[in-house]
């Protein structure tokens, strides 16, 4: 019974491990796309998202998914896409 919990366990988080190194390309997708739109942003908001797509990115190669994600979604949150 143990032993069955501790697998289910490892192959829930490695599935959320691999669904998070998915969202990430995802997410600076729509952002690039959302940047391709020139999108009507102020000097100030441009800079920011640029700087939140970069460092997604870095998160992101690094293996940190979530720190990637939450940055990424900063970003997202300026350009108001979803
Ligand atoms: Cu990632």
């Amino acid at each position: 019974m143990k032993i069955r919990a501790v697998v289910l366990f490892s192959a829930l988080s490695f599935a959320s491990a691999t669904a998070l190194a998915f969202h990430c390309p995802a997410d600076m997708k729509k952002i690039d796309e959302a940047l391709a739109k020139n999108p009507k942003l102020a000097a100030a908001q441009m800079s920011e998202v640029k700087k939140f797509r970069a460092d997604g990115e870095v998160a992101h190669k690094a293996g940190k998914h979530q720190d990637a994600v939450d940055t990424l979604a900063k970003a997202m949150k300026i350009l108001n896409v979803k």
